[in-house]
């Protein structure tokens, strides 16, 4: 399966897109049932990478807002997505080949919590110890993902802005931080646009551009299935910084692979 070339074009034009049905309601079941073991600890995961789920269980005896990461390294139901044929042809229709996964997560948002809000922001800004900044995002719906559960919002075209903020800039008190008037370049557009995603459809968007979301309304979750994926070209550019990643096991100024950045399946016929 491939996007067409218009939505190649959106992509490239606007930062982000709207792309098809990635996951069947099987393979949905599959991964929400998982999904709500790893949350539960009915099996193993590591506590840093899974956030503070099980003490907040335990308090309010519902779900917090957790984001966890690089599942498809420790879980093979996860890891088949890595491997998904289709989700590797989409991948490199957008990217340069060979696309290899940088880092994965899944995010819930309990049912009715205001709470459960993703500030604003661009994830190249956590991710500068790579390069070049042209990496992009697989987001997967879980369940349908509504302005009322708190799908993702983009600022369209502002990964083309000349718009450069470290991490420590900003106020992590504020998630709107990122688009205030006083941050943005003169004359910028930031009207959020809502990018609603069925159950089992994806969006890709790039690492440049402006994104978040808010709160879910609603009486379910809102979960997804991230990927975070690197071009064939990316080079580890600096030191280390993020300890929740893992820590990028090559020497400044290599291609970022090796067993720990699996490759997407290239569809037939293309090189890499
Ligand atoms: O799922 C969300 O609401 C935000 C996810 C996100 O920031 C991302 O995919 O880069």
């Amino acid at each position: 399966m491939h996007l067409t070339p218009q939505q190649i074009r959106h992509y490239k034009e606007h930062g982000y897109v709207a792309g098809p049905r990635v996951l069947n309601d099987d393979q949905i079941g599959k991964l929400k049932a998982r999904i709500q073991d790893i949350l539960e600890e009915r099996i193993p995961f590591p506590a840093h990478l899974r956030g503070n789920a099980a003490v907040q269980l335990k308090n309010k005896g519902n779900l917090p807002v957790v984001k966890v990461v690089n599942i498809f390294r420790r879980d093979a139901l996860f890891a088949e997505l890595v491997a998904d044929e289709t989700i590797g042809s989409l991948a490199h229709d957008l990217l340069a080949g060979p696309v290899r996964i940088w880092e994965d997560q899944l995010i819930f948002k309990p049912p009715h919590d205001n709470q459960a809000v993703l500030a604003w922001h661009r994830d190249y800004t956590y991710w500068d110890h790579v390069g070049p900044a042209d990496l992009g995002t697989c987001w997967i719906a879980l369940d349908d993902a509504t302005i009322d559960n708190g799908c993702i919002h983009v600022i369209p075209g502002s990964h083309h802005w000349k718009y450069n903020y470290h991490r420590n800039d900003v106020d992590v008190e504020d998630p709107n931080w990122p688009l205030r008037p006083e941050n943005v370049p003169h004359g910028a557009d930031v009207t959020p646009v809502p990018c609603e995603v069925r159950a089992g459809h994806c969006h890709f968007h790039h690492c440049l551009t402006l994104h978040g979301s808010y709160g879910n309304k609603i009486d379910n979750p809102r979960r997804s299935y991230i990927m975070h994926l690197m071009p064939g070209h990316t080079r580890r550019t600096g030191d280390n910084w993020n300890e929740r990643l893992a820590t990028v096991d090559v020497p400044v100024g290599e291609l970022v692979q090796g067993p720990q950045y699996p490759t997407l399946v290239a569809p037939t016929g293309t090189q890499s």
